[in-house]
């Protein structure tokens, strides 16, 4: 059983300083870079939005940032601008080892629609091909680290654990967001979805 280390979204704007900084987000990149050596594949999400993007609370007059919102497919919190395309803001952190990553999947760039998980877009149907990707090459037991503990990396566990993926969070290798008690709330969805948090 071939293991893949997926890291989530570990960018310059969840990092301190950044348009959607993540509390003590730097301080899990060296950790993530030693985590690398143990296992069979490592694949990268980079969150990579258009300027026009419909996440953000500046794209909806009158909004503001972490109010929600109804789309088409549910509920969406509105995001200040953050990994737009093309900006050092959308790069991955400067101290993050590239060398081992064999797969970098973008997500959230249809200006219609977010995408927290690295499976499918927030509408849990349009697939992004990573679960395609990691069974064409057999790993099938999937740890996750990254930003945000509470969003893109939850979101990633449950679509994995739904899919048939072996699937551990390793909670020291991530830090959340924390609106409103997303960070237990998306520990109890974790677990209730089979998700191992280590
Ligand atoms: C994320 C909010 C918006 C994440 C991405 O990486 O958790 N959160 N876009
Ligand atoms: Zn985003």
């Amino acid at each position: 059983m071939a293991r893949a280390l997926i890291v989530i979204d570990m960018q310059t704007d969840f990092c301190p300083g950044g348009a959607l900084a993540v509390a003590g987000g730097d301080e899990i990149v060296a950790p993530i870079n030693r985590l690398m050596a143990g296992f069979d594949a490592v694949v990268l999400t980079q969150d990579w939005h258009p300027a026009d993007h419909a996440s953000f609370a500046t794209n909806h007059p009158g909004a503001t940032p972490f109010s929600l919102t109804d789309m088409p497919y549910g509920p969406q919190v509105l995001w200040p601008p953050h990994c737009v395309i093309g900006t050092p803001g959308a790069g991955f952190h400067p101290g993050l080892d590239l060398s081992r990553a064999d797969l970098v999947i973008r997500k959230g760039f249809r200006r219609q629609i977010d995408s927290y998980s690295a499976f499918f877009e927030n509408d849990h149907a349009t697939p992004t091909g990573l679960a395609g990707y990691l069974r064409e090459r057999g790993l099938s037991d999937l740890s996750f680290a990254g930003l945000a503990h509470d969003f893109c990396v939850a979101w990633s566990a449950v679509d994995a654990a739904r899919l048939g993926f072996s699937a551990t969070v390793i909670e020291g290798a991530t830090r959340a967001i924390d609106l409103n008690g997303s960070r237990d709330r998306a520990r109890a969805e974790m677990r209730e979805a089979g998700v191992i948090l280590e």
